[in-house]
């Protein structure tokens, strides 16, 4: 489709001020079909970016730049107008001067190349729900990606039509082209870190992107749109843009509920979304993994959508027993970036359940190295993986043999349960419920993981608190977000459907012993935990209340194979002492980053439960 063709006036004049600005040889309009995929792969793999995996059906390998290797957080901007907009845990940048500083970046940076003008949904498109964006961008590699993770092309633009609002998002490798040069197989990205800009205007609701290539810096849809500026919108439109896998499960007599949670990154989101329970007759499946995108009903009940159609997740660690279902995703139609790459012509990463086939491997970085005999991550002075350890792959969510059927529904689905974790080792139980609303969102704002000796920053021991898990993605002043969740429960209450409000839990997942050993298995055994919940939002006398929440009875969740009975009673009990510890360092080191806009109903929370601690 040529620009002349878009019926959106708007649009139409957003996109020809690129062109000025950008001067690409040419330009194209993506209808989103397998014919223009295909393209973009030969484009691709003729410019020697992109390798055929002989064991995978239409499956690629692409090497970054080692420059270009996961989200720029130093470099991610939120560029409100009023400083105080943006808060303490994002950079801020006055929006006048950045964008006069990236349009000077931006001017001339397509020489050489084609843009491409993305239309894509985020969410079931033309639900109710769902947002539109439009990407527009010099990178091939990023319209592949966008197509699997992403809901792309001319359907969008109907569901557009003349004057509908879409979020503008620029994106730049920053490596134009001079007359006869070509990749020649590198790369192309701002090799300097110091010079990618990552920067999201919420006043306005745009995305410039500049420089990088990577995931969550180029795929603009993702933590851009879906998470940083539909942050935004949700608190300007009344509804909730979480970084939270959804979760259908199902019990043995067949009923059903969903559960959206949230886990900072690194805690095993993408393996909870895809569970195979070890409890019998009980099943987990998949509505997203990463993103969800909630509003209310008019039946006062929340529904939850995943904007996303593809999973990006993180390949080391992976394998048929952390996540036998995305290992099945990424059989076919797969593109893989940053993993090795075998004689026989197929990836491989650290802990993938086996050694590398062949005498010989070929790691992230395009090196022939010897083929690992075994999975283990190599230790020691100068050892190098073979896959980098953010090496991804990007997988149609339909390829899941667990999605759930109602995945795409536009009307979303119905959510029971919030669940909040972290790594924490000690303290947090197994799993716990709120009292209230207003508890669960104290749960949620201190949520953590606990820094291992290996942080640079921080002492051993210390908390890295990562509210909600949206540290990295909330466009918006914490303290005001904490504020949008409080008021979006006062509401619903206040309209008389408190009793329709999800339920909300703080899990752990990674308690350890004495002796420095994971108390609980994990994995599928989660699904224990899970159905302890499930029966807690119907309301089954299965708890017991203590000064921290409402914690399993004794016996109400059988230990699995492994966890002895006082393991299983210490899982499920409160640390007295380390709650009081807990609520000092909250109250001391983590509350007070949020200054005045700490809602005062969070203050209150934390006096209540250190009364009940003490009393
Ligand atoms: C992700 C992350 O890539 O949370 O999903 O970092
Ligand atoms: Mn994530």
């Amino acid at each position: 489709m040529k620009i002349d063709e878009l019926k959106h006036a708007g649009l139409k004049k957003w996109i020809e001020e690129a062109v000025t600005l950008m001067t690409p040889d040419a330009v194209e309009v993506c209808d989103g079909s397998q014919a223009e995929y295909d393209r973009m792969i030969k484009i691709l793999v003729d410019g020697g970016l992109a390798t055929p995996l002989k064991k995978r059906p239409h499956s690629y390998l692409f090497r970054s730049d080692p420059s270009d290797v996961a989200r720029a957080e130093s470099r991610t901007f939120i560029a409100s107008k009023n400083q105080d907009d943006a808060g303490p845990t994002n950079n801020w940048t006055d929006p006048d001067k950045l964008k006069k500083e990236m349009s000077d970046l931006y001017r001339g940076c397509m020489k050489g190349r084609i843009m491409y003008v993305i239309p894509f949904s985020m969410g079931p498109v033309g639900s109710n729900i769902a947002k539109i964006g439009v990407e527009i961008t010099d990178s091939a590699y990023v319209v592949v990606n966008m197509h699997i993770m992403t809901r792309v092309g001319t359907k969008v633009l109907d569901v557009l039509g003349g004057d509908g609002f879409f979020v503008p998002c620029y994106h730049s490798i920053a490596k134009p082209l001079a007359e006869g040069e070509s990749d020649n197989g590198k790369w192309p990205c701002e090799p300097d870190v110091n010079k990618k800009y990552i920067s999201h205007f919420p006043d306005t609701y745009e995305i410039w992107s500049y420089g990088s290539g990577y995931g969550g810096n180029a795929l603009l849809g993702k933590k851009c749109l879906a998470l940083r500026i539909a942050s935004v919108l949700a608190r300007d439109e009344g509804w909730l843009a979480e970084h939270m896998l959804i979760l259908k499960i199902t019990n043995p007599e067949g009923k059903v509920k969903y559960m959206a949670c949230a886990f900072p990154s690194a805690c095993g989101k993408t393996n909870l979304a895809m569970l195979i329970p070890t409890l019998p007759g009980w099943k987990v499946e998949t509505v997203g993994d990463d993103i969800a995108w909630m509003k209310f009903g008019a039946d006062g009940q929340l529904y939850a959508i995943n904007p996303e159609s593809g999973f990006f997740g993180v390949a080391p660690g992976t394998n048929d027993h952390s996540n036998y279902n995305a290992m099945q995703s990424i059989r076919e139609n797969t593109i893989f970036t940053n993993c090795g790459l075998t004689e026989d012509g197929d990836i491989w990463w650290e802990q993938i359940g086996h050694g590398a086939p062949g005498k010989e491997i070929i790691d992230w970085k395009g090196r022939s190295k010897p083929a690992p005999q075994d999975d283990k991550i190599p230790k020691g002075e100068g050892a190098e993986p073979i896959a980098h350890a953010n090496a991804r792959f990007t997988a149609p969510a339909r390829q899941c043999p667990v999605i759930a059927a109602e995945w795409e529904d536009p009307k979303g689905v119905p959510i029971s349960a919030f669940l909040f974790g972290g790594r924490r080792p000690a303290t947090v139980p197994l799993i716990n419920q709120s009292k209230n609303w207003i508890h669960g969102v104290f749960m949620g704002s201190i949520t953590g993981s606990e820094i291992t000796a290996a942080a640079l920053d921080l002492a051993a021991g210390t908390i890295r608190r990562d509210p909600f898990a949206m540290v990295p993605f909330c466009g918006y002043h914490m303290g005001d977000y904490f504020k949008h969740w409080i008021d979006l429960g006062k509401k619903a209450e206040a309209e008389g459907h408190g009793d329709k409000l999800p339920k909300i839990f703080f899990c752990n997942w990674f308690r350890k012993d004495k002796d420095d050993k994971f108390m609980w298995p994990g994995y599928g055994e989660n699904s224990r935990a899970l159905a302890w919940v499930f029966d807690r939002c119907d309301g089954k006398d299965n708890c017991v209340e203590t000064p921290i929440g409402n914690l399993p009875k004794p016996n109400a969740i059988d230990p699995p194979e492994g966890v002895s009975a006082g393991a299983m009673a210490e899982l499920c009990s409160v640390d007295i002492e380390g709650w009081k510890k807990e609520i000092a360092d909250v109250r001391q080191n983590h509350y007070p980053k949020f200054g005045d806009k700490l809602p005062k109903e969070l203050y209150a929370e934390l006096d209540a439960i250190e009364k009940r601690l003490n009393g």
